[in-house]
């Protein structure tokens, strides 16, 4: 009795009609009314008043591999990579100041477009974007890192630059265009994330020259499977580097009481599966079929993933998939109506994230195809994006092979 009672409550409830403006019973000016508007006065005290902060001191420091002293072993391990040394340094140095910038947004003029020596906006870049200073800012602190450190890097391609460069052309020395390495980099992912103290990230990959030939806009046109050593900073809670030199990976959080990165995370593994998905949902309606199938599948407990899945979207792809990399699941930025290859960059974004989520046992999918067997046709190249746990990105592929055959004739599932 008492149960279909319930039921017809809930059955009620469903066909009870959305609510309208008639329907109100309160008016707009009488639900703001009942807000508490009235403001505190504000709290007048001296700073200076305030005594240090003590830690506690049971909080001792861990006996800690500094990422210098992990990368001269690394590097004497596998003596080929003697020449990335003084760069992955240089990039780590980067990334602190990068992550100090971060930090000050708030409180630096560092805000709003960038503009020329005139005070003119800049142009926008490629992707259609006004830069900002920040980004110009990081941008050039990574290119100088990349460039500047060594003579090792022969040009570099960033998301900032509609063009790769020489960096014989940003150091202004042709000393420094002669190294037989190529560097990509996105040097601030996520930056609409500052203004609400969200988290933000760096990307990178670096790639060999190919021996014989002339370096040019072409020597960027190589597949993930040819990158040397990918990595990401996520600027969060903690700041965290995490690279892979192509032999597993390995994750340094900043320690900022001695402005070091610290070997924090050894030979990070990422669960088989998981329970998170990372997915802007929001245009679920502009995804591809087998997409909206497999979230369906995910959120009626019908995946076989045994697992009950969990949302998880911040919208900074380091974040997201950081958080996909240690605790298990999918991250995924699909195609959509209007964005038919997605939104994510492959040779600064998707490549070298997928090489980091191989590295770490997971997999990194277009939906149709691994990653990094994508050549890319350009610098800029959009790719759909799957990364995550191999059994959940195993499934996401099934679900696309699945509704392709279903539709041998349409065009939902296209081969990149
Ligand atoms: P920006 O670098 O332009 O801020 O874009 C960030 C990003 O490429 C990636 O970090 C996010 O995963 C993705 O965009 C978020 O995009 P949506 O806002 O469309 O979900």
């Amino acid at each position: 009795m008492r149960q279909s009672i319930t039921l017809l409550g809930l059955f009620i409830c469903l066909h009870c009609p959305a609510p309208s403006v008639g329907f109100q019973t309160t008016s707009l000016n009488q639900y703001k009314a009942r807000r508490v508007t009235h403001r505190l006065p504000a709290a007048s005290f001296d700073s200076s008043d305030s005594a240090p902060i003590k830690l506690p001191k049971q909080l001792k420091k861990k006996a800690l591999t500094t990422f210098p002293r992990y990368l001269e072993i690394e590097c004497w391990k596998r003596p080929e990579l003697r020449g990335l040394e003084p760069v992955l340094q240089a990039v780590a140095e980067a990334c602190k100041q990068i992550n100090r910038i971060v930090q000050r947004a708030q409180t630096d003029d560092v805000y709003g477009v960038a503009v020329d020596v005139a005070g003119n906006p800049l142009e926008e870049n490629v992707q259609g974007e006004v830069q900002q200073k920040l980004d110009v800012l990081c941008n050039t602190i990574m290119m100088q890192a990349f460039c500047g450190s060594s003579c090792n890097i022969h040009s570099v391609a960033s998301e900032e630059d509609d063009e790769p460069r020489c960096c014989a052309d940003v150091m202004n020395d042709s000393v420094f265009g002669q190294g037989e390495y190529i560097a990509v980099f996105d040097p601030i992912d996520g930056s609409k994330n500052i203004d609400a103290s969200l988290p933000v990230g760096s990307i990178f990959g670096i790639y060999r020259t190919q021996p014989g030939k002339p370096v040019n806009a072409d020597s960027f046109l190589q597949d993930g499977n040819s990158l040397v050593a990918a990595g990401y900073c996520l600027y969060s809670a903690t700041t965290i580097l995490v690279l892979t030199l192509g032999s597993g990976v390995d994750g340094f959080t900043l320690d900022p009481d001695v402005s070091r990165f610290l070997h924090t995370h050894q030979d990070i593994r990422i669960p088989s599966n998981g329970a998170i998905y990372s997915f802007n949902e929001a245009n679920y309606n502009d995804f591809d079929e087998p997409v909206q199938k497999y979230l369906s599948a995910l959120k009626h407990g019908s995946s076989s993933i045994k697992k009950r899945s969990t949302a998880r979207y911040i919208g900074s792809m380091v974040a997201d998939v950081h958080n996909v990399l240690i605790n298990g699941g999918i991250y995924g930025y699909p195609r959509t109506l209007g964005n038919k290859e997605g939104k994510l960059r492959l040779l600064y974004e998707s490549a070298p994230m997928a090489m980091i989520m191989e590295q770490a046992g997971g997999a990194g999918s277009t939906g149709s195809r691994r990653i990094l067997d994508v050549k890319p046709k350009e610098t800029h190249q959009r790719v759909p994006t799957f990364l995550g746990s191999i059994e959940n990105v195993f499934e996401l592929d099934q679900f696309y092979k699945y509704y392709s055959d279903e539709q041998v004739n349409g065009n939902t599932s296209e081969q990149l």
